[in-house]
């Protein structure tokens, strides 16, 4: 797939203050802040053009700007996220979405998604049922999905936090995947780089043209993914890490 328009959004300093159920200690603003340019950067020397939106103080969460919306080059869906404190998050990017795109749908109560839990892999989208994203939200995209052309099935997630925090789509039919979703069913057409149980962080890696974007520190993830031929951009990520976040989780690319 190739990619040339990516949405961020710049951590806000509440972004401290945001949810997590990691206890890796507190995010260091300044640091995030770093590691964001740092992350804008990698997505600049893999070729795309970069929307830099503002941040948002009112809403810690919001760099996790994948999780409010789901973007294709031809339309936008804004999400109902799961969680109460990032629901208004969608106003913001759907003002932004709507410079990119005429097309866009809605999630609607009682329906919940967070982009973190849908996968794209070509022309099929896996969407993850997680304690984000219940089966009304998942149905709503799949219905709206299908409307488009598009193929997609519901699995279900039952230890990580979100379908991507386990799983990554790395193109030419390939996935990077970690526990539970090691030899999962689901994902059995494809083959699989499987991710050290010590390294399962880096799963969520980002695939954008001829680069894999993935978490510096974990050099069996690395050394796997650059001997199935891939180029790769590694990113300090801890600051996001803290606050349960992982490389797809801080943008939109399409
Ligand atoms: C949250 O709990 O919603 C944020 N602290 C982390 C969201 C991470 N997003 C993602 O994996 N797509």
């Amino acid at each position: 797939m190739n990619i040339t328009q990516v949405i961020v959004k710049k951590p806000s300093s509440s972004y401290v203050n945001g949810l997590t159920t990691a206890s890796l200690g507190k995010a260091d603003f300044p640091r995030a802040l770093e590691q964001h340019d740092k992350y804008v950067a990698a997505l600049k020397t893999a070729g795309v053009k970069v929307k830099e939106s503002a941040a948002e103080e009112a809403y810690p969460d919001a760099v996790f700007v994948e999780d409010p919306a789901i973007v294709t080059n031809s339309f936008a869906v804004i999400t109902r996220p799961g969680a109460d404190s990032r629901k208004g998050e969608t106003t913001a990017i759907e003002k932004v979405l709507k410079e990119f795109h005429e097309r866009i749908y809605y999630i609607e109560a009682p329906g919940t998604l967070e982009g973190g839990d849908v996968l794209q892999a070509e022309n099929h989208f896996y969407i993850g049922l997680s304690t984000r994203t219940n089966r009304e939200g998942a149905e709503q995209l799949q219905e709206i999905l299908k409307q488009e052309g598009y193929t997609a099935s519901l699995v279900e997630v039952k230890e990580f936090f979100h379908l991507k925090t386990g799983i990554s789509y790395l193109g030419e039919g390939r996935v990077l995947a970690a526990g539970e979703f090691i030899d999962h069913p689901a994902f059995q057409e494809y083959e699989q780089i499987t991710v050290l149980p010590e390294e399962e962080y880096a799963a969520n890696c980002v695939r954008i043209n001829d680069e894999v974007l993935i978490p510096a520190g974990f050099s069996d993830t690395r050394k796997k993914i650059e001997a199935a031929g891939y180029q790769v951009i590694p990113l300090e990520m801890s600051e996001f890490q803290k606050q349960d976040g992982g490389l797809s989780c801080l943008s939109l690319r399409f």
